[in-house]
């Protein structure tokens, strides 16, 4: 059974109340509802973390190298920042997958610069709240394919 983490970033916990054109209705206690869902039926073992606060993100991080086999990160407006959060990521030794639900790429031009995608397996981005089953899936996939 894969152990994944995932860690959401400032301001998601607001998802549903504001910004809907951007990021959709949907809240993040349903994502997480989703999520959960996914991971019961695909075996998977799941934590769901969401803080606003810089230091915790770089915590779960190091933590997540103890008993988690892949991290899947929506660092929020940290992804085009946070040098701390870079360097926490590079150090882990699982795999990574950097996720954004809108598509970094065609908006604010501070958007296209990630420090997080260096250092990730992978990127998805754009596919609102279906961006995390996606990452999810993909994690879950890398993960079987290299267990042995
Ligand atoms: O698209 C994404 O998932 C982002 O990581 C979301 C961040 C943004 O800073 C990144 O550039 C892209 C923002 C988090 C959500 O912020 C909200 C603000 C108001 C209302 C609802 C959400």
């Amino acid at each position: 059974m894969n152990k994944i983490i995932i860690l959401n970033g400032p301001n998601l916990n607001l998802l549903g109340e504001r910004e809907k054109n951007q990021y959709g209705n949907f809240t993040l206690k349903d994502v997480e509802k989703r999520c959960i869902e996914y991971a019961k039926k695909n075996e998977i073992e799941l934590s769901f973390f969401q803080t606003n606060i810089e230091g915790e993100l770089v915590t779960q991080i190091q933590k997540a190298r103890e008993n988690h086999d892949g991290l899947i990160i929506n660092a929020g407006g940290y992804t085009h920042t946070s040098v701390a959060i870079h360097d926490a990521l590079k150090i882990l030794k699982i795999p990574i997958i950097e996720l954004h639900i809108s598509n970094i790429y065609n908006r604010e031009e501070f958007r296209h610069k990630s420090l997080i995608s260096k250092v990730a397996k992978g990127v998805v981005c754009g596919f609102g709240a279906e961006g995390y089953i996606m990452s999810l899936n993909a994690m879950n996939k890398f993960l079987e394919k290299n267990e042995n």
